[in-house]
């Protein structure tokens, strides 16, 4: 499922780019959406396990703090947890959209499920993702998949096009009304620039780590699972400086 050249156009000038084809079947949706939940039961169950609410308020995010009167529910590396989730890192569809943006030799950086529970999901503030990464060089690409239909209504994406080219904005501890949040970077963002990318279950959407985004509260009555993995060029440092080799290697070779 390689890119057609006026996508890839589209990606350079935009810093995102939403796929409406199906890069997930009916079939292989319903075995993503089950193990989803299954994990998510799972973690629910036990304390800094890898799930996280990001929506809590407060001095510290240790899950003793979760406040479940807004839940923005995040399983790091949700691919070391289920069998499903680590060979959806191989599928194919998914390396030939990132292998055309980011050329043949791919790692992970990691992926994460994020999951807005219908009524009470909670809000991503403004944010570029190398604010949190701080790598170098700059040139990783995230696939967010929906695993539900994500609109408007439940907390789609909304991004601000062309914002990737405007280098790394300065961000700050977010802060909802009930407090400062933690887990969270906010950043000021020009919203008359927004546009709201909605995606179908089963598509994706894709953007560089450098573009500013966000996603609403959900208080529709429809959850909003979604998945985002992040990949990167192989030989891309970390904060530190290192190159980040023991990275899975997803396609091609270390550099
Ligand atoms: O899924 C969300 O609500 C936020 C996603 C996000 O910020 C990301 O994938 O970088």
């Amino acid at each position: 499922m390689r890119l057609m050249p006026k996508e890839v156009e589209q990606f350079r000038r935009e810093g995102y780019l939403k796929i409406d084809k199906r890069v997930i079947d009916d079939e292989h949706l319903t075995v993503l959406r089950e193990h989803y939940d299954a994990v998510f039961a799972q973690k629910r169950g036990t304390t800094g396990e890898g799930l996280r609410n990001l929506a809590v308020v407060g001095d510290s995010e240790s899950s003793e703090d979760i406040d479940s009167a807004e839940e923005m529910l995040q399983i790091m590396e949700m691919w070391r947890f289920d069998e499903e989730y680590r060979k959806l890192l191989y599928h194919e569809p998914l390396l030939d959209i990132a292998e055309s943006l980011i050329g043949s030799d791919i790692q992970l950086f990691h992926d994460q499920a994020l999951y807005k529970p219908a009524y009470h999901g909670g809000e991503v503030y403004w944010h570029q993702d190398n604010a949190y990464w701080q790598c170098k060089p700059p040139n990783l690409v995230s696939i967010w998949i929906a695993l539900d239909d994500a609109d408007q209504e439940n907390g789609c994406m909304n991004v601000i096009p062309g914002s990737y080219l405007e280098g790394l904005a300065s961000h700050g501890r977010a802060e909802s009304e009930k407090g400062k949040l933690p887990a969270l970077l906010q950043v000021d963002a020009d919203v008359d620039r927004a546009v709201p990318v909605p995606v179908k279950a089963g598509c994706v959407m894709v953007h560089h780590c450098m573009t500013l985004h966000q996603t609403n509260p959900n208080r529709s009555s429809r959850d909003r699972r979604a998945l985002a993995i992040h990949y990167m060029p192989s030989g891309t440092r970390n904060r530190e400086g290192e190159v980040m080799k023991d990275n899975l290697l997803l396609r091609g070779e270390l550099a």
